[in-house]
């Protein structure tokens, strides 16, 4: 068995959640944030068989989709009377990041 654990875009993870479900696959999702855009996203779990997981990354990439954000880089240390104009910089991120773990033992109750 393994453990897909998938960070997406907060807009496509309950289209993401629908078409596992749709599919069979149970998933669980949290509420995440990234460390660099500090922006809000979505951390999918998935605990499926190993043949199945190739169906479940198709599944991600129909659903998650990569988008373009700008971002404002940290403000260099100023001497007073300096002026900084920030220069966004462009960032894609996503569709998804996805790590696939080997699960040792998985129990329901
Ligand atoms: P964030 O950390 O908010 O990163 C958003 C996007 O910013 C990234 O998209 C990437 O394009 C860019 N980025 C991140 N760190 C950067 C850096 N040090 N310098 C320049 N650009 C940087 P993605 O790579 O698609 O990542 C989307 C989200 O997936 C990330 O949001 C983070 O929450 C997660 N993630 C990505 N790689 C990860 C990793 N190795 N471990 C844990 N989480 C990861």
């Amino acid at each position: 068995m393994k453990l897909l654990i998938s960070i997406v875009h907060s807009d496509d993870a309950d289209s993401l959640t629908s078409a596992l479900m749709e599919k069979g696959y149970r998933s669980t999702k949290i509420s995440t944030t990234g460390g660099f855009l500090r922006e809000g996203n979505a951390t999918i779990i998935i605990g499926t068989e190993e043949e199945t997981v190739p169906d479940v990354l198709a599944i991600m990439k129909a659903n998650c989709h990569t988008r373009t954000q700008f971002v404002n880089p940290l403000p260099p240390v100023m001497e007073p009377g300096e002026l900084y104009m920030p220069n966004p910089v462009e960032v894609q991120v996503g569709g998804a990041t996805v790590f696939i773990l080997n699960v040792e033992q998985f129990w329901r109750f």
